[in-house]
This record gives C-alpha cells, sequence and structure tokens, in this order.
C-alpha cells in the first residue's frame, strides 16, 4: 500500500525545481551543480538580501562568484547556467513554493562550546522561510552540520508549524551533510561519497533522486536522518580525537625526552590489511570551523537524544570531549614552552618581544576562523609580553595587526613562535634570523616541527619543540 507522501510525490513527477536556501561555500557549489545537471529544469539561489550578504544576489546573477580564494571551475560553471537560464539568485522567498525540492545550506556555529548550546538562529529563520512556502510533495533537505535529533526534531517542528503540512505525510524532510572543503567544493561534492538520510523511507528516495545526478566517482550512502547527523558530526570528532591522540603522544614524548616524530615514523611503518595506523601530526592547536564544533554537536545529540540511556565508565568524560580539552590545551602549551624558553635565556616575559609565525588556522591559507594563534597571543600579552604577528597569506584580522615583512616581524625578537605550517617558515634562517633579533640566545618554539633544531641551537638560539622531548634541554651554545 502506496504511503500518502508516495502518491503525493507520484503526482507530482521527477524533481525539476530546485531551491538552495543560503549562497555561502556550501550552498553555491550545490546549487551550481544542480542547475548544470540536465535531469533538472532550473535552481533558485535563495538569499537575504541583508546589509553583510544581500551583494551576492546582483554578483551571482552576473556569473560572479563573491567566495574568497581559488576555486576550480566554479566561476566557469556558475558563468555557465547563468548564461544558459538554468540558475538565479534572488531574496523572495515566496518562490519557494516553484520548488520541487528546497536544500538548506546555513553555518551552526556554537554560540560558546562549553555550554553546548548551537547558535541555531540563522538555520531557524531559513526553515520558517521555507515553511511558509512549502507545497505538497516537496523535499526539504538539511546540508548544515547540525546536532543529532535536529533534522526529525527541530526542523520538522518549524517546517509543519510553519506550513501546517505534516512532515513524512505531506512533504518529504531529510538530512544530506555538506562534506566540502575550501579550495575543492565542486570536486567534492562530485567526488566524495554523499550521505543521505530520510526521516522515512519515501524522504530518503527522493533525497537519492535529488543528489545522484550531481555525484561522479561519490556514491550515495543512504541512512536514518539521525544517523546521518551522528555520520557527520562523528567523523570529524574521530579526526579530532585522532589529533588529541598524537598531541598526547607528544606531551608524554617531551616528559620521557624523546623526539615525538620518531616514534611517529615508528608507528605509521606498521602497514598492513587491518593493522594500518592512523597517526595524524601533532601541533600548536586545532583551528577551524569543522573539528572545533562538531565533537561539542555529537556530545550534545547524545545527550538530549541519548538522554538517561547515556552511559559511561563510572565518573569518565567522553573521549570527544577529552580530545577537545587536550586539541584546546595545545596553545597553552605552546606558552609554557615560551615561558621555560626565555627562563633558559634568562629572560623575563615581561617586555620580551614575541614575533608570532602564522595567525591562519591551517597551512598555506588565508582561513582564520578559531585560529588556536589568538588563545597564545592572549596568553603571552597577559604575561606582559609585546607579540607582533606575521603571516604571508592573511590580509586582516579585526583587532589584530598582521604584518606581511617577516624581517620587520624578526627584528628585536627575543622569542620567535612558528604556530602555522606556512611553507615560508621552512626556509627560515637561523643566522639571519639571530642577527635580526640581536639578542644573545633568542629562543625559537616550533609548533609544527617546520625548522631543524640543531641548526638554530648552532646559532646560539634555545630551542623548544612540541614534542621533542630530545632537544628540549639541549645545551646552549655560546
Ligand atoms: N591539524 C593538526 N594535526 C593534523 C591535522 C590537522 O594539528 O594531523 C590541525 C590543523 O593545523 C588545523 C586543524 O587541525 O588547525 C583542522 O585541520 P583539518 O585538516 O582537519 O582541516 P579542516 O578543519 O578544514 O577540516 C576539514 C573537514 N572537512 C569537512 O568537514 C567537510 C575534515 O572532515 C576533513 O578531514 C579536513 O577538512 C581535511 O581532511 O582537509
Amino acid at each position: 500500500m502506496k504511503s500518502k507522501l508516495q502518491s503525493i510525490i507520484d503526482r507530482r513527477g521527477p524533481i525539476r525545481n530546485i531551491g538552495v536556501v543560503g549562497m555561502g561555500y556550501v550552498g553555491i557549489p550545490a546549487a551550481v551543480l544542480f542547475a548544470d545537471a540536465s535531469e533538472f529544469e532550473f535552481v533558485r539561489g535563495f538569499q537575504r538580501d541583508s546589509s553583510s550578504s544581500g551583494y551576492k544576489i546582483a554578483m551571482l546573477n552576473r556569473g560572479e562568484s563573491p567566495l574568497k580564494g581559488e576555486e576550480p571551475g566554479l566561476e566557469e560553471l556558475l558563468g555557465r547556467v547563468v548564461g544558459a537560464g538554468k540558475f538565479r539568485c534572488t531574496p523572495d522567498f515566496s518562490e519557494i513554493a516553484e520548488c520541487d525540492a528546497v536544500t538548506l545550506a546555513i553555518q551552526t556555529p556554537f554560540k560558546d562550546p562549553k555550554d553546548l548550546i548551537p547558535d541555531f538562529s540563522a538555520l531557524i529563520e531559513g526553515l520558517r522561510q521555507v515553511g511558509r512556502h512549502l507545497t505538497e510533495g516537496t523535499l526539504v533537505v538539511l546540508e548544515s552540520t547540525v546536532t543529532p535529533g535536529t533534522t526529525a526534531g527541530m526542523a520538522r517542528e518549524i517546517l509543519e508549524e510553519e506550513s501546517g503540512l505534516v512532515a513524512g505525510e505531506d512533504f518529504a524532510l531529510a538530512h544530506a551533510p555538506e562534506r566540502v572543503m575550501v579550495g575543492r567544493l565542486l570536486r567534492n561534492i562530485r567526488e566524495h561519497d554523499r550521505i543521505v538520510g530520510g526521516i522515512d523511507e519515501v524522504s530518503t528516495a527522493r533525497a537519492i533522486e535529488l543528489y545522484r545526478p550531481v555525484l561522479t566517482t561519490g556514491k550515495i550512502i543512504p541512512m536514518t536522518a539521525t544517523a546521518a547527523e551522528v555520520t557527520k558530526t562523528a567523523e570529524n570528532a574521530f579526526r579530532d580525537l585522532q589529533i588529541a591522540a598524537v598531541n598526547q603522544l607528544a606531551l608524554h614524548c617531551e616528559a620521557m625526552g624523546v623526539n615525538v616524530y620518531d616514534v611517529r615514523t615508528g608507528i605509521d611503518s606498521l602497514k598492513g590489511e587491518g593493522i594500518t595506523r592512523a597517526i595524524l601530526w601533532p601541533g600548536a592547536g586545532v583551528g577551524g570551523h569543522c573539528l572545533t564544533k562538531d565533537s561539542w554537536h555529537l556530545e550534545r545529540g547524545a545527550q538530549v537524544l541519548g538522554r538517561a540511556s547515556l552511559w559511561y565508565p563510572h565518573g569518565a568524560e567522553s573521549i570527544f570531549g577529552v580530545a577537545r580539552t587536550i586539541n584546546e590545551f595545545m596553545p597553552r602549551h605552546m606558552v609554557h614552552l615560551t615561558l621555560k624558553g626565555l627562563e633558559r635565556a634568562g629572560k623575563s616575559p615581561k617586555g620580551a618581544k614575541v614575533a608570532l609565525l602564522g595567525w591562519a588556522f591551517i597551512q598555506n591559507s588565508d582561513d582564520t576562523r578559531n585560529t588556536p594563534s589568538e588563545p597564545y597571543l592572549a596568553a603571552m600579552e597577559e604575561t606582559g609580553a609585546e607579540v607582533k604577528v606575521h603571516d604571508p597569506f592573511v590580509e586582516s584580522y579585526p583587532g589584530i595587526e598582521i604584518s606581511h615583512d617577516l624581517e620587520e616581524t624578526l627584528a628585536g625578537a627575543d622569542v620567535i613562535t612558528i604556530f602555522t605550517g606556512h611553507h615560508h617558515y621552512a626556509s627560515l634562517d637561523p643566522i639571519r634570523a639571530k642577527e635580526l633579533s640581536g639578542k644573545e640566545h633568542p629562543v625559537i618554539v616550533d609548533g609544527r616541527n617546520v625548522v631543524d633544531p640543531d641548526a638554530f641551537i648552532r646559532a646560539g638560539f634555545v630551542y623548544k619543540g612540541i614534542g621533542r622531548g630530545d632537544k628540549n634541554s639541549h645545551p646552549i651554545q655560546q
């Protein structure tokens, strides 16, 4: 016996008109790829005409991408679908009523991860807009990373409240989390496998119809909406955990007088079916907008959905929470290494000049979201140090002066701290750096294993490095 929803969908026919809500780094590539698929007739990009981002509407309709940074193929594809009349950006949400399928790609940051309350305000606004103009048989898909339970819970309630329709009976509802990375947006959507989770079988099937045409090598992985939410948050929680594990190992190696990178090479050599170790890289900290929040979304999901049935070994904290604590500790460990280095150089931190190299959260990028350099800078300034920041990729950052002149930043420095593994820093010359510092024993703190410790020690530096238990107590060369 066909469900009511299946009958409505059959009467409506195949998906032809698509709406994408949220013209950001997830929504724009998704919209142009739907528009480029011959299976679909027309795609609307919905964008609020707000003071901060309303400018995108006219830009997109001219075939210009408002996204920063290089996105191979995006502008050319955008120009093509706009020229072919298959894509248009609009602030008129009433046009949702024309769409057979609507996806929402709206950011879901945390106000303060500690209280586990995400800021869903933008997503809620988007859901209300969609709900107000929702028609029978439409498929609604959340692409944003959300706390497990949101699609079948809050999102469903808002859509039903605004539309007067019933999810799973009058309209289809699913979660298909984005897995895109800046710089490879189109490639990721086409080539990554796509998790597609409906609140019921009919919704899942309808969502598969929507996403299959844009995949090239990627396959569809169907599941329930809540399982899809757990998959997305957990795939990042697992990465955060892997990084925390090697950060913890680095701290142990420092204490045991061992080079963590030798240990890493040894562990990584264990290769073979089912025995390979996924050991990542220790470092000065974990930034970005994915790993710093997705573990908290997962934890909150377990707390809210799991409720009373959630149970850990007596008194234990969730391993994902512990991983976050370790990764958030690493910038403080960099402060500890800096202060220990200054102590060895016989210098007080008060008034010490620190050259902080790297403000982006990831190497060779200008992306500064949740950069671990920020807590380091704040903590060092609290000790009375004067910090100058250098980053070759970052144009500007509110309240922080970012220099693009490395020699100027190094001039007079008592400490050089490498926070981001930009390739520029690999060629840092110890002799020149010492000259520029003008100090007898300047300190270098390497947070990303970028420089050769012996070269700097020979030049008279006091060296400290994450995980470098073999070098952190070296004799100081006169
Ligand atoms: N980091 C380490 N050690 C490592 C790897 C990363 O300290 O071994 C640090 C980086 O310096 C950075 C932070 O962690 O500060 C995050 O790095 P990331 O490589 O995970 O980059 P993200 O945050 O952009 O993660 C994204 C995620 N993609 C999506 O959510 C769609 C993640 O799932 C991907 O695995 C990651 O990109 C990737 O592999 O590029």
